[in-house]
């Protein structure tokens, strides 16, 4: 296994002095391994506001924010910021449904509350895509009204990079 890694390395080092073998043809291979670095800077894990400037609120349409900023991929963080409420201010929360019904219903019964009134100031509160299963998220407030009315509910598929 050394051995061959030491053998490509010495290879590469050879064809970066040699310019001819950067050239296949017409494949221009120092293009391809710019596109191929860029490729791999494009698809690190991202951070992902909730809503982009509009952060977490009433009102805005979560449902085409997600299909417009879509896909995400596992590892991507979701950060929703909302402020802690006051006396002039609503709060919101973020809750997940475990299944599409609930979600399409804005069925709170079973939901999952994963971020409550307060942990979305600041920086925000970061959730982590870790699992490759759909995710369907809300928010709790006002026993649905909020996801209902205030359209504050989408669900995410998460997709898998193709490059590492
Ligand atoms: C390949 O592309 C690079 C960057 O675009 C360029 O500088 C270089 O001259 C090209 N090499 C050949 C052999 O055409
Ligand atoms: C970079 O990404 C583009 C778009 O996804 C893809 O078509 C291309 O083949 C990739 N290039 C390399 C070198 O991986
Ligand atoms: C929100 O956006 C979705 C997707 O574009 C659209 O189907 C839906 O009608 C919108 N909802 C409202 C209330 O505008
Ligand atoms: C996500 O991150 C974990 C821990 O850093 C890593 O082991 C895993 O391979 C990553 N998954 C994907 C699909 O990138
Ligand atoms: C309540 O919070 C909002 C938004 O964070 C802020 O603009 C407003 O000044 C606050 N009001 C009071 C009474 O603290
Ligand atoms: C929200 O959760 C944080 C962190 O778990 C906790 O410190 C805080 O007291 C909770 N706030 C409310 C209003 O439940
Ligand atoms: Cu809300």
């Amino acid at each position: 296994m050394m051995i061959l890694l030491i053998t490509a390395a010495s290879m590469v080092e050879v064809s970066m002095g040699n310019k001819d073998m950067w050239n296949w043809g017409n494949y221009n291979l120092t293009d391809w391994w710019n596109q191929y670095q860029f490729n791999r800077t494009q698809t690190k894990p991202q951070n992902v506001v909730v809503g982009g400037s509009q952060n977490w609120q009433f009102g805005f349409n979560y449902t085409a924010w997600a299909i417009k900023n879509s896909p995400f991929y596992l590892n991507d963080t979701l950060v929703f910021k909302y402020a802690a409420p006051n006396a002039t201010t609503f709060p919101h929360s973020v809750y997940m449904f475990s299944n599409y019904k609930s979600f399409l219903n804005c069925d709170l019964t079973r939901a999952k509350m994963v971020a409550n009134t307060t942990q979305g100031r600041g920086e925000g509160f970061k959730f982590l895509i870790k699992r490759w299963q759909p995710h369907y998220f809300a928010c709790g407030e006002r026993n649905g009204i909020h996801c209902k009315n205030g359209l504050m509910k989408f669900a995410v598929l998460p997709a898998i990079r193709p490059f590492w």
